[in-house]
C-alpha cells in the first residue's frame, strides 16, 4: 500500500473512533448497529445482473452447479481444478517457501508453518495465480460484485493430535462475508486435516464481531459440518463466516495456499492491509487487476 493511502485510511480509523467515543453508550450502540446494517443491506448484497455476466463469461466446465452450491452452502470443492504441470510449479515453490520461512517455535510446536502475507511479495507464482480466471470467477460470482484480495498465504500441517485452540476450533473470522480460496498441494482426505465448515451457516448476520469462538455444541445443532477435502490440485472455497474449523490429526502433511477476498467500501469493518505482490508480476497487471489489488 503506499503511504498516501495508508495515512489515509489510519485517519479515517481514527476519525470514527473518535466519533464513535464521543457519544452516549446508548448512542454509541445505535451508530455501531446502523453501520453494520448498512453493510448487510448493502455492502453484503449480490447483483443478479452482474453474476449473469460473470457466468457468461466462465470457462470453467460445471461453472454454474459450483457456484450456486457455494452460494447455497457457503462452500464448495471444485476438483482437480489445476491440472499436474501446474501443481508441480507449485509445490516446488511451496518447498522453497517453506525452507526459507523465518523460525516460529509456536507453529512448530503445532507442527505447523506458515508462510506469513508478507512473503507473498517474494513468490511471482502464488502472486500469479492469484489472478486465474475461474478461480477470480467463482468469487465474483458469490459476492455478485467486484472483489479486492484482503489476505493471502500459505500453510503446512504435519501430521499432529492436538488440542482445540486457535483456528483448530470452531470459529467464524469475525469479519463476515469473506470468500476464501484453499489451493490444496497435496491430497486432502476427508478423515484427514481438512478445514470442516457447516453449511448454511455463512447466512447468519454478526453484528458484534468482537467474539468470534464458537460453542461446539451450537455449531453442530445448526448442522452436519462439510469437508473441505479433494486431491492434489484441488481448490476449495468458503466463506470465513461459516462456523468452521481446521481439524488437525494424524492424518497425512497438508499443503495449502489461500487468498482471502471481500469487496471494497465495507463501512463496519475494515479490510485488511492490501498484500504486496512480487514486483514482476505487479509490472504486468492490467487496469482490472490492479483493481483487484488496490493499486490506483
Ligand atoms: O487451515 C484450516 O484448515 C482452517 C483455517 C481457518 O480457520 C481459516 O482459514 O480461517
Amino acid at each position: 500500500m503506499n503511504a498516501h493511502k495508508e495515512t489515509e485510511i489510519t485517519m479515517d480509523m481514527k476519525l470514527k473512533n473518535i466519533m464513535s467515543s464521543s457519544l452516549p453508550p446508548i448512542a454509541r450502540r445505535a451508530y455501531h448497529y446502523l453501520r453494520a446494517e448498512y453493510d448487510r443491506q448493502f455492502y453484503e448484497r449480490p447483483s443478479t445482473a452482474y453474476r449473469r455476466r460473470i457466468a457468461e463469461r466462465s470457462e470453467l466446465p460445471g461453472f454454474q452447479v459450483y457456484a450456486e452450491t457455494l452460494c447455497a452452502n457457503g462452500g464448495v470443492v471444485v476438483p482437480n481444478f489445476f491440472g499436474p504441470k501446474r501443481l508441480a510449479e507449485m509445490r516446488v515453490e511451496f518447498e522453497r517457501l517453506v525452507a526459507t520461512n523465518p523460525p516460529n517455535r509456536e507453529a512448530e510446536a503445532e507442527r505447523s508453518v506458515h508462510i506469513a502475507t508478507s512473503r507473498f511479495s517474494e513468490t511471482a507464482l502464488f502472486s500469479k495465480l492469484l489472478f486465474e480466471p475461474s478461480l477470480l470467477d467463482l468469487v465474483q460470482y458469490y459476492w455478485g460484485k467486484p472483489v479486492v484480495l484482503n489476505g493471502t498465504g500459505g500453510t503446512r500441517y504435519e501430521p499432529a493430535e492436538l488440542e482445540d485452540s486457535g483456528s483448530n476450533q470452531w470459529h467464524h473470522d469475525g469479519k463476515r462475508k469473506q470468500a476464501r480460496v484453499f489451493i490444496f498441494m497435496s491430497d486432502v482426505p476427508e478423515d484427514g486435516q481438512c478445514t470442516k465448515y457447516v453449511p448454511g451457516s455463512h447466512l447468519t448476520y454478526h453484528y458484534d464481531v468482537s467474539h468470534s469462538r464458537l460453542k461446539q455444541d451450537e455449531v453442530l445443532r445448526a448442522g452436519k459440518p462439510a469437508c473441505c477435502a479433494g486431491s492434489a490440485g484441488s481448490i476449495a472455497i468458503f466463506d470465513t463466516n461459516c462456523a468452521h474449523r481446521a481439524d488437525r490429526n494424524t492424518g497425512p502433511r497438508r499443503d495449502t495456499w489461500n487468498y482471502s477476498f471481500r469487496a471494497p467500501g465495507p463501512i463496519s469493518t475494515d479490510l485488511s492491509p492490501v498484500p504486496t505482490l512480487h514486483p514482476d508480476v505487479t509490472k504486468t497487471l492490467n487496469k482490472e487487476q490492479r483493481r483487484i489489488v488496490r493499486i490506483v
